[in-house]
């Protein structure tokens, strides 16, 4: 007899879909978005709709594997569990024996939100090894850093109140693409009036559907909060009560402003005065008003201030006040305050650490000391998704590197591995699912017994602790266990939210009150109480030193979205039945920079820059702008010539504290036919 079991996708998506999946003599028939969940309203999406396939895709890594051709080549041998671990287990314990746990570096990023698979074992693991460490940050850190800076923490509204809203700026997102279940909710305010107006500088899908669309120069988004806060105060539209009780740093901000006269802003921005006009005209009156934004415009060298305008806007009208105004950002902020997350080991802030934007050259540093000898990657594929992707993969080709991948399918970054071990689709296991795009929390039970000899990563460190002789309470709990320990912090947003009540409810708000504005009905948590304003600074993005000397037209600014319908991060970029026709990535030209290049339409390009080199078809497109040109990012590493994708281009530069993603988006490149 067949039975539905309920889960939670784990892809690193704001939407975190909650679903039914139909099991039949322990095998998985169906899978399908719930109904009744109140953000997933039956649907999944394009990536996630065949995700059984997947789960039973023949080319699933099943049993643990051991490299036996050259690095890279993708040779692997069968391995029994048993012989595979105690392999791990023994470079392990060697450098441990040598004192030297520093050269162990761990790897992992967001291939699973779940808060159990994502890692609360594995950094305890690493934690209690002292090894070297990475900093995160590739994602939503630079968003959040520069929001905290003028909140303390970043709280934002609940997405899903801009039902409410009148005006919605979606600010550097591409929500009908990236975000696709908030859409209906902005299609609902719509139909009650509000206007929607996009800011991003490609005509994106999300930009076609707006009622206002601002195409930016890139990375001008400050001058543009510059114009507006000018506007704002010309016209007498601030509120200027709560900028009096609330912030601070107000006068800094308006000198910051008006250094930089309309006019030229319109000529930094691309966007005509009149529309900057209307503009802060809208926001400050047609209320409830508020700014959208994911990490669009954070993969840039002044992300950070791009993302502190964004945080300032709001205060200045008061739209804080409104129910459905404000800032609309990541909530995972609103799960980490309430859930009980493991408390960090005495010590742990000491470890060595590295952004992981640096793993390139971390890994081919020849002054690096301790240097890294082990490298231990899981949920990423760093040969993908990392910036700087020669460096990387000329690190994982590396010898002396030995390197263990933890992973469902060979990836670019598996074949380098020394040894793969299987994981555990999501449907195979038991995990919390928190989300960065609402408010639910969910239960992803596991629908099926593990596929093949997978385990669960949660499993996977538990059994290499206990082969090193690590003992740590964390460590010796079940999943479920886990799970209960998260639940029980006594936080009120988890008010009887219990394990069981998941599983009954199969998904629990958490209780955040509907329309609970931060900032009004909880105090800023800046040490003052307030919401710090202060003078921003308007940088376009410089061309870097990394751009080679053009012959002929300028070098063009490369940007890398995530553009595929079908594709989820690197997920699926490796899949045929996910690819489109031609199974290729492409590079969008604007028609007047391919015509001073002589390209045409499935021209072939040279896309180049010092760090590396594409060879790919131009696709001519109108949604770019002259100057910007586009390269999806996601594709497998083996869909061009030079068998690299878009991040052999990429510019790795973080923050100089280390701290935020990599500035990916102000990337030079050389354009010219192949
Ligand atoms: N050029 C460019 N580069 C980018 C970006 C961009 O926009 N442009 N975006 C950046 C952003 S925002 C992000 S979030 C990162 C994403 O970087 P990653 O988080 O590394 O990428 P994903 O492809 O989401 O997931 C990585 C792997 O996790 C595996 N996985 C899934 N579930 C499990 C599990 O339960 N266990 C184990 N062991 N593995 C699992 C998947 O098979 C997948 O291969 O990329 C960044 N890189
Ligand atoms: N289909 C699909 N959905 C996804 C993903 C996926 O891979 N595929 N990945 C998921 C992940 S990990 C994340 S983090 C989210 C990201 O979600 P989003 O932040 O919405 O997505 P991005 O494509 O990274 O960037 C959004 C927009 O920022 C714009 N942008 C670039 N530079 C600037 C700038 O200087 N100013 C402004 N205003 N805009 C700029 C880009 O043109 C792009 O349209 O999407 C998630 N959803
Ligand atoms: S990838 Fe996003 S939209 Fe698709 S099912 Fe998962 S959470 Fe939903
Ligand atoms: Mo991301």
């Amino acid at each position: 007899m067949a039975s539905t079991v309920t889960g939670s996708c784990h892809h690193d998506c704001p939407d975190s879909c909650v679903w039914n999946v139909t099991v039949d003599e322990g095998r998985a028939v169906s899978l399908k978005g719930d109904p009744d969940h109140p953000t997933t309203r039956g649907q999944l999406c394009p990536k996630v709709n065949r995700l059984l396939d997947r789960v039973y895709h023949r080319e699933r890594v099943l049993q643990p594997l051991l490299r036996v051709g050259p690095k890279g080549a993708g040779r692997f041998e069968p391995s029994s569990w048993d012989r595979a671990l105690d392999l791990v287990a023994e470079r392990i314990d060697r450098i441990r024996n040598d004192g030297r746990t520093e050269r162990l570096l761990p790897y992992s990023f967001d291939g699973t939100q779940g808060v159990i698979q994502k890692g609360i074992v594995a950094d305890r693991f690493f934690s209690l090894l002292g090894t070297s460490d990475v900093h995160r940050h590739l994602c939503g850190v630079t968003a959040w850093l520069g929001a905290a800076s003028v909140s303390g923490q970043p709280f934002g509204i609940d997405p899903f109140e801009l039902s409410r809203s009148r005006t919605i700026v979606l600010w550097g997102t591409n929500t009908y693409h990236t975000n696709r279940h908030l859409w209906p909710v902005i299609e609902e305010a719509r139909t009650r009036g509000a206007s929607v107006v996009v800011v991003d500088p490609v005509r994106t899908p999300t930009a076609a559907r707006a009622d206002q669309f601002f195409q930016v120069r890139p990375g001008s988004d400050v001058a543009l909060v510059l114009g507006l806060v000018q506007v704002l105060h010309r016209d007498d539209l601030l509120d200027a009560q709560w900028i009096t009780e609330h912030t601070t740093g107000w006068s800094e901000l308006l000198a910051s402003a008006v250094a930089l006269p309309l006019d030229r802003i319109a000529v930094e921005t691309g966007i005509a005065v009149e529309r900057i006009e209307w503009l802060a005209r809208r926001f400050a009156t047609e209320r409830p008003a508020a700014v959208r934004s994911l990490i669009g415009a954070e993969h840039r060298a002044n992300g950070h201030e791009i993302m502190r305008a964004l945080a300032i806007l709001p205060a200045l009208t008061g739209a804080w006040r409104d129910p459905g105004g404000g800032l609309a950002r990541s909530t995972q902020i609103y799960f980490e305050t309430a859930l009980d997350y493991p408390a960090a080991l005495p010590g742990d802030e000491g470890r060595r650490r590295f952004n992981m934007a640096a793993l390139g050259q971390v890994l081919t540093d020849p002054t690096l000391d301790p240097p890294i000898d082990l490298l231990f990657v899981h949920n990423s594929n760093p040969a993908v998704i990392c910036p700087d992707q020669n460096q990387v993969i000329a690190g994982l080709e590396r010898e002396d590197l030995f390197t263990v991948v933890v992973e469902q399918f060979l990836t670019d970054t598996a074949r380098y591995a020394d040894v793969i071990l299987p994981a555990t689709s999501q449907i195979e296991h038991l995990d919390l699912g928190i989300a960065w795009g609402h408010l639910y929390l969910s239960l992803n039970q596991p629908a099926i017994a593990p596929v093949g000899e997978a385990r669960p990563n949660s499993e996977i460190f538990r059994l290499l602790a206990r082969r090193l002789g690590l003992t740590d309470p964390l460590l010796a709990r079940s999943d479920e266990e886990l799970i209960r320990g998260l639940l029980a912090s006594n936080h009120p947003w988890l008010d009887g939210i219990t394990l069981e009540s998941l599983a009954a409810n199969r998904w629990e708000r958490l209780r955040v009150p509907p329309g609970f504005r931060p900032n009004v009905d909880a105090p800023t948590a800046t040490a003052d109480g307030r919401l710090h304003l202060g003078a921003l600074t308007h940088r376009p993005p410089e061309p870097t030193a990394v751009t080679t000397p053009d012959q002929g037209p300028g070098p063009l600014l490369l940007i890398s979205r995530k553009q595929h319908l079908r594709f989820l991060n690197a997920n699926y970029g490796g899949d045929p039945e996910h690819l489109p026709v031609p199974a290729e990535p492409r590079l969008e030209l604007h028609p007047v920079d391919a015509a001073e290049r002589g390209v045409a339409d499935g021209t072939r390009v040279t896309v180049h820059n010092d760090r590396g080199t594409l060879t790919v078809a131009a696709v001519l497109s109108t949604d770019l702008q002259p100057g910007l040109a586009s390269l999806p990012f996601g594709w497998w590493n083996h869909h061009t010539e030079q068998r690299r994708s878009v991040n052999a281009l990429t510019n790795p530069t973080v923050p100089p504290d280390g701290r935020g993603s990599a500035a990916f988006h102000d990337t030079w490149v050389t354009v010219s036919r192949a």
